[in-house]
């Protein structure tokens, strides 16, 4: 099996009721390439995006905790959003990680708690400027994956996502061979510890738009994009999908 093309959307904190509307837009104008497309809305909105796209996009949280359930003010578990119509979860993003102090240890512990619920788990990873300026890069990468990905991780439950964070909704990219290197390196770890490593969707995601995806699409092993700011419109996360 070759790895699924994946167009993933991240709303991060923004959009209301109201902005259900571009999902009508999105579903009504989506290619039938064979790409997968997914949005993770604020679980606000995960059950009505779900029943407005029924069944021509998938839907996914931006996070769950690691128990199923508790004394936990404000958190969601896996089970909620699959309740919810969720098929997927992003974990780990470094908005988390830096916002909440999310190690690779939690971010593990909340992907076997997306696996035992039967949620896909995107597990994102991503060096800082600084990383990347001291020639670190590579390390952080596999020390993210060995640390954030757990047992049990397969190809059907899980989804990686390289996003240096220094791409993260600044405008600026890697290059394409600074993505390719990275996409490599994280193909081989992979592959090494599971059996299915090699079929593992791979995605990038940092400031991904209309005019770039082609080219980010066209590095090897990368198989689809993460996308915040431009996915919150049907009109630039539509050309996106089509690129891939
Ligand atoms: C990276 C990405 C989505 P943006 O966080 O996960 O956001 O495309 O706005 O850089």
């Amino acid at each position: 099996m070759a790895p699924r093309k994946l167009a993933a959307g991240n709303w991060k904190m923004n959009g209301t009721f109201a902005a259900l509307d571009q999902i009508d837009r999105l579903a009504a104008d989506l290619p039938t390439s064979g790409c997968d497309v997914l949005i993770c809305p604020p679980a606000t909105l995960v059950h009505a995006m779900s029943a407005r796209a029924a069944g021509k996009l998938a839907v996914g949280g931006q996070d769950c905790h690691a128990k199923t359930s508790g004394a936990h003010t404000g958190d969601i578990a896996a089970e909620q959003l699959k309740d919810a119509g969720a098929t997927h979860v992003i974990l780990g993003h470094s908005e988390r990680r830096t916002d909440h102090a999310e190690t690779d240890a939690q971010v593990a512990a909340k992907s076997l708690a997306a696996y035992e619920t039967g949620l896909v788990a995107v597990i994102c990873v991503g060096e800082t400027e600084a990383q990347r300026d001291a020639g670190e890069t590579l390390d952080v990468i596999s020390a993210q994956l060995a640390g954030s990905i757990p047992e049990g991780a397969t190809a059907a439950n899980t989804v990686i996502a390289y996003e240096p964070v220094w791409a993260i909704g600044t405008g600026r990219t890697p290059t394409n061979e600074q993505i390719a290197e990275v996409h490599a390196l994280m193909r081989e770890r992979l592959s090494a510890r599971f059996p299915d490593g090699a079929d593992m969707s791979l995605l990038y995601g940092g400031s991904v738009k209309p005019s770039n995806a082609a080219e980010i699409f066209a590095t090897p092993h990368v198989n689809g994009a993460l996308v915040g700011g431009a996915s919150l419109k049907a009109a630039d996360f539509g050309p996106i999908i089509t690129a891939l």
